[in-house]
């Protein structure tokens, strides 16, 4: 494992989901390394598994892409080794408790003696669609602009996280939210993920947070997808 440097600089990562196909198009547009994709996450909400995670992995190595690959773990059981490091989510709106706290207790019980807390960033996430595979797995309650603005000072001023995602997963977001989470906060990184399709989202999102997630598009359209990327106005 090689770590995974200044993630604070990251705009821009790609979602895979090991649950899902990946076109070859994708694949080698991916083992190009474009200079604007920071990072590459590999998770998923359903059907994950150690094997389709082990293998996506591998897929995106095979084809060529040597930058930064992580594993956001949703499952305690699909922990794989050939990442550079883990995103724990911890779920601050969850109905399901086991979502913010218990599943990484469980984790850190079985894992205590292997984990390289260098090689681990939490996110505080904050599920906005809940309608999503993530949301309705979690259940988690509706977020209003206030509940979004507290949820950002629990993150950061409370549990000290090092990231807040903003996950809107299969939908574009509320603009509006995002804003207000982005003034609230001070220096909590900002992930958002959430249905973007086309550059003037893209660019949308990318004035409110430091990193934007793209996901679904890279299944949905992956000609979209790669053109996103490559035309992607990093602002920096
Ligand atoms: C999903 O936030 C990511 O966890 C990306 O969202 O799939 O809607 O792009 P989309």
């Amino acid at each position: 494992m090689k770590g995974f440097g200044n993630w604070r600089e990251w705009r821009l990562a790609a979602k895979f989901d090991p649950d899902r196909q990946l076109s070859e198009k994708v694949l080698v547009a991916i083992g190009h390394n474009n200079k604007n994709i920071d990072a590459v996450i590999i998770g998923g909400t359903e059907g994950i598994s150690f094997n389709n995670t082990w293998q996506l992995a591998k897929s995106l190595r095979k084809a060529g892409y040597t930058g930064v690959m992580l594993q956001e773990i949703s499952s305690i059981d699909a922990i794989v080794p050939n990442v550079d490091g883990y995103l724990i989510p911890m779920v601050l709106n969850a109905g399901d408790k086991k979502w913010l706290i218990e599943n990484q207790i469980a984790a850190i019980k079985k894992y205590s003696s292997i984990i390289n807390w260098q090689n681990i960033i939490a996110e505080g996430y904050l599920v906005c669609n809940q309608e999503s595979a993530v949301g309705r797995l979690t259940e988690s309650g509706k977020v209003t602009m206030e509940d979004a603005a507290a949820y950002t000072c629990l993150a950061e001023k409370l549990l000290g996280l090092p990231v807040l995602y903003i996950e809107y997963s299969g939908i574009y977001g509320d603009m509006d939210l995002v804003r207000r989470v982005s003034q609230t906060r001070k220096k909590i990184q900002l992930f958002y993920g959430g249905g973007i399709k086309n550059i003037e989202q893209l660019d949308e999102v990318a004035s409110y947070v430091d990193t934007v997630i793209l996901g679904n598009v890279f299944y949905e359209d992956p000609d979209a997808a790669i053109l996103l990327v490559e035309s992607f106005n990093r602002l920096d």
